[in-house]
């Protein structure tokens, strides 16, 4: 909570010194754009004010947000778009429209979205909690107002603050031009995003998303802007770079375009697509977040769709993967992110382990969405065959890699449950999760099967067999778990005490990649003094399979050895991911 009052006379701290500069650590191109030089911006926001005879609301606005853009570590530009023809009314929507045009022809080739911050010149913020960037759906943000007692006077209101990607303005096609005065362009707008597909929603935080307003004479109002909004809003497109109409709100079958059975070759040096051309973006419709979630424009997903994958010591495969799953991901129209845990070389592989990690980051990057989260837990060396396989979930947690090439198709086991599994996070809760102990190959994904029968979660298998199949990347096989017999027999008693619930480790780093977020892990190196091993101790189960857990972890040096020469021979492969530490990512504190 900021303590200012809305008195310009108070506000004089920018305009006095020589130096408008708030934080040592921020600097400018000299061009209006001002960014962090101790961390990379997710986004690059670009405020733009429409203006005309307010010069001291301008210098208000500048003493109170240039300190709270700088406190949030933004990459940002104030744009302030003067409309300096007095023969007419002032027109909002044909400021707005003109701030993004300017917008775009100042950027350069950024990776990083542009943020539209739509501002009213007299909204003062009263939070600083409240962040100018973008999320999913263009939200508006001055929801409580102190002049309106913090009440929207009617509930589709859209005026004042908005935020909104720069590509999901460009596709409402922008503001009308043809309001003149004040009033309706708001809802004008609201109405277009709503047509548009782009689901207009309101900042949900009622208690951040709060502004004072500078008192002022009405401007003259529009009187023609109610029978506009009857209108049909396709009829001026003057802003529209690209037109693109969607007719259904929620993503449909209808829209995704499957190719079928794909054409591909498990040799990954045919996979370089991704890695080759500059433009990582395989749909002209979707975007990034800058923090590895990719979604459509033009349609809403369902479901949030988290794919979490197990990672040690596969660089190849991780190129292939993405080459493989980044298109049929988009041509999908899911709302996604590719989660990459990795585990330190200190202990056997823990694939279980990974996968609660995986569980437990996706809950803590997840924002009060609406969409459930589905988890697809996925081995990184199967390409699926037929991208009709959906990576959304059903009901019942689904076994999807039911037919493997290098099983000629069939299962070897009924109840096989590794591989791919499509699983909703809140069932991934309920179950607590993978064990911990299994070290090394085998038997953590039979151990988890067992587990979401107990919770009585009605593992299935998908029951399209012809589409759900997988080639696997050929690859030696890891040490094996000789203590998986044991463990098995002890499952049920395991089931409280060890999984979500216990796993121990530490974030080492998390990289948000263009294509994906790669985490890294610690595990602990004491295990019989981590809570993965002692609340099952103290839960009275026998020690001697715990004990025998914990022997099967070491790593045996020789393996290790080998996986290293193969990785070196494919290191130079040319990567055009963003790599972002997250030390480097900005983050509030
Ligand atoms: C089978 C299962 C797999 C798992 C495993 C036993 C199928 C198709 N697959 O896979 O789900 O249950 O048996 O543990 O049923 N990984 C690394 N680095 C390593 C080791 C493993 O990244 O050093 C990850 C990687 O994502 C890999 C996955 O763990 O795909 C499974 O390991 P695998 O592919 O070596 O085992 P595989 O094919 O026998
Ligand atoms: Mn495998």
């Amino acid at each position: 909570m900021l303590n200012f009052s809305k008195n310009y006379t108070t506000y004089k701290s920018l305009h006095k010194g020589p130096s408008p500069v708030v934080q040592s650590t921020y600097t400018t191109d000299g061009r209006g754009h001002w960014f962090p030089l101790t961390c990379r911006p997710r986004q690059r926001t670009v405020i733009v004010i429409p203006f005309r005879d307010r010069d001291d609301h301008l210098k208000i606005f500048l003493d109170h947000y240039v300190p709270i853009l700088q406190r949030q570590l933004l990459d940002y530009t104030i744009l302030v778009v003067e409309q300096r023809d007095f023969t007419r009314r002032f027109n909002k929507g044909v400021m707005f429209n003109a701030g993004y045009k300017t917008a775009l022809s100042m950027i350069d080739d950024n990776q990083a979205p542009l943020c539209l911050i739509l501002h009213d010149i007299d909204l003062l913020l009263e939070n600083d909690l409240l962040t100018y960037e973008c999320s999913q759906h263009p939200t508006h943000l001055s929801v409580g107002i102190d002049t309106m007692q913090y009440r929207m006077p009617y509930t589709l209101l859209f005026g004042g603050v908005v935020a909104i990607f720069g590509e999901q303005f460009n596709i409402s096609n922008g503001f009308s031009n043809l309001f003149f005065g004040w009033g309706g362009e708001d809802d004008d707008f609201r109405g277009r995003l709503g047509k548009a597909g782009l689901s207009p929603v309101h900042y949900e935080n009622r208690s951040i998303a709060r502004y004072s307003m500078i008192i002022h004479y009405p401007a003259v109002r529009n009187e023609v802007s109610f029978g506009r909004i009857q209108k049909n809003h396709k009829s001026d497109r003057v802003a529209v770079t690209k037109e693109i109409i969607v007719e259904q709100r929620n993503c449909s079958t209808l829209e995704q375009k499957f190719v079928g059975m794909l054409n591909f070759s498990k040799n990954y040096t045919t996979y370089k697509s991704l890695h080759k051309g500059p433009s990582p973006v395989v749909q002209s419709t979707y975007t990034t977040d800058g923090r590895g979630r990719w979604f459509p424009l033009t349609c809403r997903p369902r479901q949030r769709t988290i794919i979490v994958i197990p990672f040690r010591d596969r660089d190849e495969h991780l190129k292939i993967f993405l080459d493989h799953y980044v298109p049929i991901l988009q041509r999908q129209l899911l709302d996604y992110t590719i989660l990459v845990v990795e585990q330190d070389s200190t202990q056997r592989f823990n694939r279980g382990a990974m996968f609660n990690v995986g569980h437990k980051t996706a809950l803590s990057m997840t924002d009060e969405d609406q969409a459930p989260l589905c988890f697809i837990l996925h081995d990184i060396d199967l390409l699926l065959e037929n991208d009709r396989l959906t990576y959304e979930c059903s009901q019942h947690p689904t076994h999807l890699s039911v037919g493997v090439d290098t099983f000629e198709y069939r299962l070897p086991y009924t109840y096989l449950f590794g591989g791919v599994v499509a699983i909703f996070g809140e069932q991934f809760n309920i179950s607590n999760g993978f064990s911990n102990l299994f070290f090394g190959w085998g038997g953590e994904d039979d151990d988890f099967r067992a587990r979401l029968v107990e919770a009585g979660l009605f593992p299935v298998q998908h029951e399209n067999g012809s589409i759900a199949r997988y080639s696997m990347i050929t690859h030696d096989q890891v040490e094996k778990n000789e203590a998986r017999v044991d463990l098995w027999s002890t499952g049920p008693e395991r089931f409280h005490c060890d999984g979500l619930n216990s796993v121990e480790y530490k974030v080492d780093s998390i990289h948000y990649k263009e294509h994906y977020v790669l985490i890294k892990i610690d595990m602990p190196t004491d295990l019989k003094t981590s809570s993965m091993c002692l609340d099952c101790f103290s839960g009275g189960l026998k020690t001697k399979t715990i004990q025998k857990a914990v022997n099967t972890s070491t790593v045996n040096n020789t393996v290790n050895s080998v996986n290293n020469t193969v990785n070196s021979t494919v290191n130079n492969t040319v990567n055009s991911t963003v790599n972002i530490t997250v030390s480097e990512i900005c983050k509030m504190t």
